[in-house]
């Protein structure tokens, strides 16, 4: 690690987990690199933080290749030794049953969640290899990845595909001193449930009524931990629920 404080590149940073990690990592004295497709937010956000530790934002949406690679290859000097990737980005579109789903939603989730998700990671490895032992990969997983539910489908797959990806990444990467770890939370109070709507706020805020979700701050919590742990420690899979969250035993359909 370099002497001067370690540094964070964040995806999805303007809203819920990557923002309040964000907030967390600030605290601990991180060096951070924020970044998300809104703008506004990014600079009220660099505004605040950079009171406090070293921050530069970049507009990115992570599921442009090319807007990916230039942001990476313009990172300025003092953050160009990425020490820890949180690879948060990532969005549910629909909940209806798979035949009625918009096709152009399920390439969208497979778009961010996948292929964003993959390519941040391509672009970032070597600097992650760079910066030595203790570096590490947090994806954001989720309990859908082994949770099947109706509306799930390609939300579901994409994020059993972050955790597999996960795992086959570390083969690859760890006896190169970089940790990956899929961080699978489950019901966290974001903007989650409002961006799967479409806006419609009255899902959103049903979905959480009478409940105790995660905050996204006990997920940033988290992720902290996992990534300042000693060099040779690597939580591999961190499954995190609010005790409110039960499993369902299968469902029999019947005549
Ligand atoms: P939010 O909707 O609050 O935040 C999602 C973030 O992702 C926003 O900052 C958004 O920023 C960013 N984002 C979405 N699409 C893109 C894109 N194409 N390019 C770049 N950034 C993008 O949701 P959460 O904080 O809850 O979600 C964060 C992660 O956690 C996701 O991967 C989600 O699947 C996962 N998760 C969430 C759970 C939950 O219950 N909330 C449970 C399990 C996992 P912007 O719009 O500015 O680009
Ligand atoms: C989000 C958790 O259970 O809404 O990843 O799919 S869930």
């Amino acid at each position: 690690m370099h002497e001067a404080a370690p540094v964070a590149f964040i995806t999805g940073a303007t809203s819920g987990i990557g923002l309040a990690c964000a907030h967390r990592f600030a605290q601990a004295g991180w060096a951070l690199v924020l970044t998300g497709r809104r703008q506004e937010r990014l600079e009220a956000l660099q505004a605040t933080l950079e009171k406090h530790v070293p921050v530069y934002t970049a507009q990115l949406d992570v599921s442009d290749p090319q807007s990916v690679a230039s942001v990476v290859a313009a990172l300025p000097e003092r953050f160009q030794h990425v020490h820890t990737l949180i690879n948060n980005a990532g969005l549910a579109l629909g909940k209806g049953p798979a035949q009625s789903a918009e096709l152009e939603d399920w390439y969208r989730m497979i778009d961010t969640n996948i292929k964003g998700l993959v390519t941040v990671t391509r672009h970032l490895l070597s600097k992650l290899i760079a910066a030595g032992p203790g570096s590490t990969v947090i994806n954001l997983g989720s309990i859908a990845a082994h949770t099947p539910y109706p509306g799930g489908h390609v939300y579901g797959a994409t994020k059993a595909f972050v955790e597999q990806f996960s795992y086959n990444l570390r083969c690859d990467v760890g006896p190169q001193g970089v940790r990956v770890t899929d961080l699978a939370p489950g019901m966290t109070a974001s903007e989650f449930t409002l961006v799967r709507m479409k806006g419609d706020s009255s899902v959103a805020d049903s979905y959480y009524e009478g409940a105790q979700p995660l905050q996204p701050e006990d997920i940033a919590e988290q992720a902290l931990h996992v990534a300042s742990l000693p060099p040779h420690v690597n939580i591999t899979r961190l499954e995190v629920m609010p005790l409110c969250q039960q499993w369902s035993a299968p469902t029999i359909l019947r005549d």
